[in-house]
């Protein structure tokens, strides 16, 4: 596979000096100063590609390419966003890049309740807890309904036996202080939203009573209509995807639970099935986020990857660890529920051209005040990585591909 990296742009503290040293060859970005809904014209696109090429490597993949609200909800501008949309990507590929990668969660994009929770060697990684987001829900967001559903919420089969989130909810209210849910929102909202979804921003004053505002969006939208909205969308763009070559992969949702009241559907094998055989075209293909599928008990992610591996454009290399009260959090990259040796093994069968950038990795010592895009550290993901192309090299050997570390006399 293509070893590429997440870079959030010219600002971005880990240059691409840095990244050409550790075996990158190229560059998942976005245009992270266009506003949500507004055109990428080809001159902005140009720019950062003629930055990333002037370092030796190529602008591979476009995360993400956000599809606005309005189109997941389906409002009465949807058509409207969808074409400017479509003329996002003919810019795209005019300047020579075709693989973009999207999310169709409402609202919220990945979420977690701790972005520095301590693992027992020191380091750090994200960390996913039932009880703390249910008080979110509950106690701070005050959704309407929230009670309810967390009264009725179950685990999937095999963990989280015997737990009752609800009460748990109830006892950390108890507990919590105004310091400590300012710190939640950080979380769940201002720290992670602002970059991936766009929906939210740093400094934002306002953010749940917004956040109210984005969810009465969803009113009456069950998980059959977002698959039609989902639907819609694919099918709208798919002649200009032909047009210009350009492959599409929706990155799954994470974590893979309904959340919020919102419908989620792009979390089991099943509806990965279900919007492949809706849109059959190749163009419409999948983001393969190991770390994502395996958050959910449910998911064989190997089993997945072999399923899957034709229509995956683009390859996200992350395990997760999954506790027997059903929290999770990140596994190392050689560890955890998604055996990632056996997934290179299937991707690189498949395609050694296929993009593969290792997602969310420790933050670890010298990481730890640079202030990093939470889960996006500089050690911790290159340690990630170092171990990927290790994997990498090794099943390279077995199945006879030649394997070439650049940046180094042969
Ligand atoms: C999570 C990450 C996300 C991802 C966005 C895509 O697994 O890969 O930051 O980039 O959800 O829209
Ligand atoms: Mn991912």
């Amino acid at each position: 596979m293509e070893r590429t990296w997440r870079w959030f742009g010219k600002n971005d503290k880990i240059t691409l000096a840095m990244l050409k040293q550790i075996g990158v060859e190229g560059i998942v970005t976005a245009l992270h100063d266009v506003p949500l809904g507004e055109v990428w014209t080809r001159e902005k696109i140009k720019d950062l590609r003629e930055y990333i090429e002037s370092y030796g490597m190529r602008w591979s993949v476009v995360e993400s390419l956000p599809v606005v609200e309005t189109i997941k909800y389906g409002g009465p501008d949807r058509d409207q966003q969808i074409e400017i949309y479509k003329e996002s990507l003919r810019n795209l590929s005019a300047e020579g890049i075709h693989t973009i990668c999207y999310n169709f969660m409402p609202v919220l994009d990945w979420a977690r309740t701790d972005l520095l929770h301590a693992n027992p060697n020191g380091s750090s990684n994200l960390f996913f807890s039932y009880a703390e987001f249910a008080y979110f829900d509950i106690y701070i967001l005050k959704r309407q309904g929230a009670r309810e559903e967390w009264a009725r919420f179950q685990f999937p089969a095999g963990v989280g036996e015997g737990r009752n989130v609800l009460e748990e909810a109830d006892a950390l209210a108890k507990t919590m202080t105004p310091e400590k849910d300012h710190q939640l929102v950080e979380n769940i909202v201002i720290k992670t939203q602002g970059f991936v979804s766009g929906n939210f921003k740093e400094g934002d004053e306002h953010p749940l009573e917004l956040f109210h505002q984005l969810l009465a969006n969803y009113d009456g939208i069950d998980k059959n209509q977002l698959r039609e909205n989902m639907k819609y969308f694919l099918n709208a763009i798919m002649p200009t995807c032909e047009e210009c070559d350009m492959n599409m992969c929706v990155h799954p949702d994470d974590p893979p639970i309904e959340i919020l009241g919102l419908p989620r559907i792009v979390r089991t094998q099943e509806d990965i099935q279900w919007f492949l055989d809706a849109v059959p075209n190749k163009h419409n293909g999948l983001t393969f986020c190991a770390g994502s599928l395996s958050a959910g008990a449910y998911n064989n992610v190997v089993e997945m990857a072999r399923k899957f591996a034709p229509r995956t454009h683009f390859v996200h290399l992350r395990s997760c660890h999954i506790f027997p009260n059903g929290d999770f959090t990140e596994a190392s990259h050689l560890g955890g529920r998604a055996d990632i040796i056996e997934l290179a093994r299937i991707f690189e069968q498949e395609n050694p051209a296929l993009p593969m950038r290792v997602d969310h990795g420790m933050t670890m010592l010298g990481d730890e005040t640079k202030g990093y895009n939470a889960g996006y550290s500089f050690l911790g993901r290159m340690f990630a990585m170092g171990q990927v192309q290790g994997i990498l090299a090794t099943v390279d050997r077995e199945l006879g591909i030649e394997y070439k570390q650049p940046g180094f006399y042969e």
